[in-house]
Formats: C-alpha cells, structure tokens, sequence
C-alpha cells in the first residue's frame, strides 16, 4: 500500500451514517427522488449559494444532461468547443450525444481554455462551448461566459472540479446556463458516486429533473427522450451528513496547500500551480509542473515518487486528443502547444484532509531527494 494516495475520500462520523441508513430502512424508500435526494438538492443549493441543483448518479451523467437539455436538437456535425486538457469524461459526453468537439488550447500560464482562442473557434456550426475549471480553477470562466452571451452560443461548464470554488463573490458553478459538479470519491465533496448540475431557470431545472427520470412527467405523457440517471438514496444519505462537516475539509486543505507551497517554494524546477493563498480556490487538487530546470523529468519524479509510497497522478496525461478513440473517430485534430507541453510536466500531490503538515514534509522531503537536494 503507497503511503500517501494523491486523495482519499473525507468521510462524516460513522454513526451519523448510520443513523441516515436507519432512516432509509424505516422508509424502505431507496431512489426516485426519496426525502434524502430532495434535501440535498436543497442544501447542495444554498451551500453553494446557487439557484438550482439537481442531483445525478455521476458527475459525467451530469454533464451530459446538462449538453443535452442545452441542445435539444443535435444534428450531424454539430460542433462544441472544449479543451483537450482534461479527464476524458469532458469529451466522452460530447461523443455520447453525437457532437463533435471542437478542441481548442488552453491560455498561455493557465490550465484553462484561452478565451481568445475559443473567440475564434466559433463558426456556423458551433453550438456551445464547454469549458472545464480545471482544478477548481476559475480563470477564463467569465471571458467565456461574455462570449457565449454576446453570440448567443449556450455554455456548458465541466465543473467537476469546482465544489466550494468562489471568484469574484459567487461559486464558479454559478457559471454558465449550467454547471456540471462531480460527486465522485475522489472529490473534496462527494456522495460515492454521482453528480448534481447547477441551474439557474425552475424550467431547466424540471428538464433536467425530467431527463435524468426517463422524461417523464408522469407515466402516460413521456414528451422527450430521457435516460436513467438518478442518485439512490444511499449516495444522497452520504451526502447529507458528509455536507456540514465540508467546511472543516475546506480548511484543512487550505493549510496543507499552503504549507506545500511555502516548502516547495526554493526547489528548482517545481512550480505550484494553483493559486493556493486565493481564498476563494477550494484546493480540490495540488498540481505541480516540473520545469526543464529540475533534475529529472516529470515522469522520473512520478515514478520515483511511486517507489516511495507516494501516488501521486499526472492529471491530466496524456491529452484527449492523444487517446485512440478520439483519433478512431477523427476528433483529434489540432495542435495545442500549451496544453501538451503543461501535460508533459503537471503532477498532482497527494491532498486531502487527513493529511498533516508532517506529511507533506514527508512528500516534499522525497521530491527533494529525487531532485538531488
Ligand atoms: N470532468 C472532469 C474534468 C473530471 O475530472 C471528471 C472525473 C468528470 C468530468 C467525470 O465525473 P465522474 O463521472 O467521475 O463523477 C478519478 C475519478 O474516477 C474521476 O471522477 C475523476 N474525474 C478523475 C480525474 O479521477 P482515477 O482513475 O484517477 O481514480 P482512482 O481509482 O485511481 O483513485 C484516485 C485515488 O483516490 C487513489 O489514490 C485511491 C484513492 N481513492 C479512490 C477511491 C475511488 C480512495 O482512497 N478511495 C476511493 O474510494 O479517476
């Protein structure tokens, strides 16, 4: 077993789980909307200070119901602009609805979609755009936001990664028509599996309620397609209890990037890139880029970490673009200087909240040793 895992899911106190399972059992209600799925969409809301959350059984079911309640009427050749840097998931639910994405690089010093470059991209067969807020990272989100409203192209926000994010005094799942959130395991917040998308109009919350339930509105009129997305009661229970505990995560992770950031601060060749001293960032991830400056290559670092017990992961290589299936499908084209290059060199630490600031003396005293100092 490594030592360290770049996360671990946090967890509420046992008995408070078990006490929400007890709930279930008396009810014997499992899924379809029970009274723990309801209340977590209603406090999911006004924790993130947003309109509406509907909930899904995973952050790509998520996603994809939000492209599609977007655009109703796809038709071959429909293009959305995306980035190639990140998890496969972002294209993955493009390609579920038969739209093609259209890949553009990301900003020069950022992890994010260049709004310029996204500016360009557009072309009568564009019919949104979807960003991603890589790392909970929010830089670009507005520029795009003006964008999509001054072409009338909707925007569809992969904010997987974004829970708890703020900028500028709201969320950055307030971005967009919708934002798509994951509530993986491997999230700061999370219910096991599932996903919940913000909206902001009662109408596409009912479309979205209705999608993820088959399209029913009820069980003789099914007026659109729909699918099976919904969250159990299970996952909802978790994240029920887990969600007053969230803030102390929050914190936790504050601290320990913080310390990663002043102890990684003299080793040559290693940048931290998350903007760990803005209050607002959530720290959902601790990525590193390693420069040409260091002593060995990124990937001699990961695997010399992983020598060590420290799993740490190259999110996110290789590019989309590079997978086979993309290029089967002929979506890989372009070319993204800055995205394969920061691929080449990011690696994200191990973060989460039951680490201590000895153990990220620990981790960064490895890189240290790997890197010869
Ligand atoms: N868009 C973006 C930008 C995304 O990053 C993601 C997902 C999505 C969309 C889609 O959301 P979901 O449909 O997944 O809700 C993980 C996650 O499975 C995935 O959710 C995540 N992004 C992606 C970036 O990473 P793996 O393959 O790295 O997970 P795994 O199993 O290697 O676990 C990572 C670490 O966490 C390990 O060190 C072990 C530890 N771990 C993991 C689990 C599941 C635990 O300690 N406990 C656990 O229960 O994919």
């Amino acid at each position: 077993m490594p030592r360290y895992l770049v996360s671990r899911p946090a967890l509420p106190p046992l008995d408070e789980y078990v006490d929400a399972l007890r709930d279930i059992w008396s009810a014997r209600w499992l899924t379809n909307g029970g009274a723990f799925h309801e209340r977590l969409e209603a406090e999911l809301a006004a924790w993130l200070d947003v309109p509406f959350v509907s909930l899904f059984s995973s952050g790509t079911a998520a996603l994809t119901a939000a492209l599609r309640i977007a655009l109703p009427r796809i038709a071959p050749g429909d293009e959305v602009i995306t980035t190639p840097y990140t998890f496969v998931a972002t294209t993955q639910s493009l390609v579920a609805l038969g739209l093609r994405p259209r890949f553009v690089d990301i900003a020069d010093g950022s992890v994010n979609l260049d709004p310029a470059l996204v500016r360009a991209a557009v072309t009568d067969r564009t019919r949104a755009i979807l960003p991603v807020t890589c790392y909970g990272m929010a830089d670009g989100i507005a520029d795009i936001d003006r964008i999509g409203a001054e072409l009338g192209i909707p925007v569809v926000v992969d904010a997987a990664h974004a829970f708890g994010a703020r900028t500028e005094g709201r969320s950055v799942a307030s971005s967009g028509r919708f934002a798509a959130l994951s509530l993986h395991a491997t999230k700061l917040f999370h219910t096991a599996e599932g996903g919940a998308v913000v909206s902001h109009t009662a109408e596409d919350a009912d479309a979205l309620r209705r999608y993820r339930n088959f399209g029913y509105v009820d069980e003789e009129d099914i007026p659109e397609h729909g699918t099976n997305a919904k969250m159990s009661e299970l996952s909802a229970a978790l994240g029920v209890t887990l969600l007053p505990h969230i803030g102390r995560e929050l914190d936790t992770r504050r601290r320990l990037a913080r310390h990663y950031a002043r102890r990684l601060a003299d080793v040559p060749g290693v940048q931290v890139l998350a903007p760990v001293q803005d209050d607002g960032h959530n720290n959902a991830y601790l990525p590193i880029a390693v420069g040409p400056d260091a002593a060995v290559s990124r990937d001699e670092l990961y695997r010399a970490l992983t020598e060590r017990g420290v799993f740490a992961r190259r999110y996110f290589y290789p590019l989309v673009t590079d997978f086979e299936f993309v290029r089967d499908l002929g979506l890989a084209e372009g070319e993204f200087p800055r995205a394969r290059d920061l691929a080449s060199r990011v690696l994200c630490l191990p973060l989460e909240g039951t680490l201590e600031t000895a153990d990220i003396d620990v981790i960064v005293d490895e890189i240290r040793a790997i890197l010869g100092r």
